[in-house]
């Protein structure tokens, strides 16, 4: 059985919560990274981050999250991060399960090493949001073939933007306003743009001018812990 435990790494703070999911024989562990709103400034949801030993297989370490996810929780909304394998071996049901049983919404990993795999991956995730499974786009801008892959998708509920992408960004003005379009366009077909790595004030700044819906990153932790000391 699946078993976790929700710790607060930093005393006084409700919201940063360190889950840790222990399923022999592999320890796992993930932290909650929050995800603010930029236009309210509140903590809207948050992504979690495998902190425990690399894996032999990453598909194990997502099957260990989708089965404790398919119990009902009482969690805030969570980004779960799926690899390209263990998208394909979980079952569409048990993925329709984690989703209706709790906020959830998969993020996909912008990588796909084997080309053959990719027709396989957006049937399989399509199926998914036919049924009503939340799906995010993850790392948009870090790799070669961001645009193909989010047009190969159906109606995807949001976009992470890349750290690095998101940086080019900030220091070229063609490339920010190429980005403006696109979180305009999103905005426009109801997708949710969300910028990822924001580490300081500026890219903070950056992502609120090109009209970026969320924010995560240090930063973001930072003041999500400063407001809730004070
Ligand atoms: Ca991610």
């Amino acid at each position: 059985m699946a078993g976790i435990t929700m710790s607060k790494p930093h005393s006084g703070n409700p919201y940063y919560f360190v889950p840790s999911i222990t399923e022999p024989p592999q320890g796992l562990r993930f932290e909650a990274q929050p995800i603010v709103s930029l236009r309210a400034g509140d903590v809207v949801g948050y992504e979690l981050l495998y902190r425990g030993e690399q894996p032999s297989e990453w598909s194990l370490v997502d099957a260990a999250l989708v089965r404790y996810l398919q119990a009902a929780r009482s969690h805030p909304l969570l980004f779960v991060n799926l690899s390209n394998g263990g998208l394909l071996k979980a079952s569409v049901d048990e993925l329709v399960l984690a989703s209706e049983r709790n906020g959830v919404i998969f993020e996909l990993s912008e990588s796909v090493a084997e080309y053959a795999l990719r027709a396989d991956i957006a049937e399989k995730v399509n199926t998914l949001i036919g049924r009503g499974v939340k799906v995010a786009i993850d790392d948009f801008g870090a790799g070669r073939d961001s645009l193909e892959r989010l047009y190969e998708l159906g109606p995807t509920t949001a976009v992470k933007i890349d750290r690095l992408f998101l940086q080019t960004c900030a220091r070229r003005a063609d490339a920010a306003r190429t980005l403006q379009h696109l979180v305009q366009q999103w905005r426009e077909a109801g997708v949710l743009s969300i910028a990822e790595g924001v580490e300081n004030t500026d890219l903070y700044e950056f992502a609120r001018i090109v009209g970026c819906d969320m924010v995560q990153g240090w930063h973001v932790d930072a003041l999500v812990s400063q407001r809730q000391r004070g």
